[in-house]
């Protein structure tokens, strides 16, 4: 056993049948969740369109996620692994600096 990185567990039932069963030794990736600021100045259009355009939402969850940032000072667009999470506050951060808002995205593990 090398490259499996698993252990087999034989369970015996009642009648005699072997049940294995395998438990991984491998670590899910860690996840990173992608996180939008509020600031004062960025156009809440703006911000709709960034989340339409770069996290995917139509106009309606873009709008719950950009008054939730709104509201309470941050929240979440995505949550993925480490390259995408690291791709997506760049794409945002290159788009806001494009045309000059402040707008800011950090990325946090899960
Ligand atoms: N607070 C901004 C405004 O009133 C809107 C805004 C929402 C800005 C979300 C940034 O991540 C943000 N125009």
């Amino acid at each position: 056993m090398t490259a499996m990185a698993t252990k087999a567990m034989a369970v015996q039932g009642s009648d005699g049948t072997v049940l294995e069963a395998k438990k991984s030794r491998v670590k899910p990736p860690p996840m990173f969740k992608v996180l939008l600021l509020n600031d004062d100045y960025t156009p809440m259009d703006f911000v709709v369109a960034v989340l339409q355009s770069i996290f995917a939402m139509t106009r309606e969850q873009a709008t719950q996620v950009m008054l939730k940032v709104h509201r309470d000072g941050m929240g979440v667009c995505g949550v993925y692994p480490r390259d995408l999470a690291e791709s997506k506050v760049e794409q945002v951060l290159a788009f806001a600096r494009k045309h000059q808002h402040p707008l800011k995205c950090v990325m946090e593990e899960t």
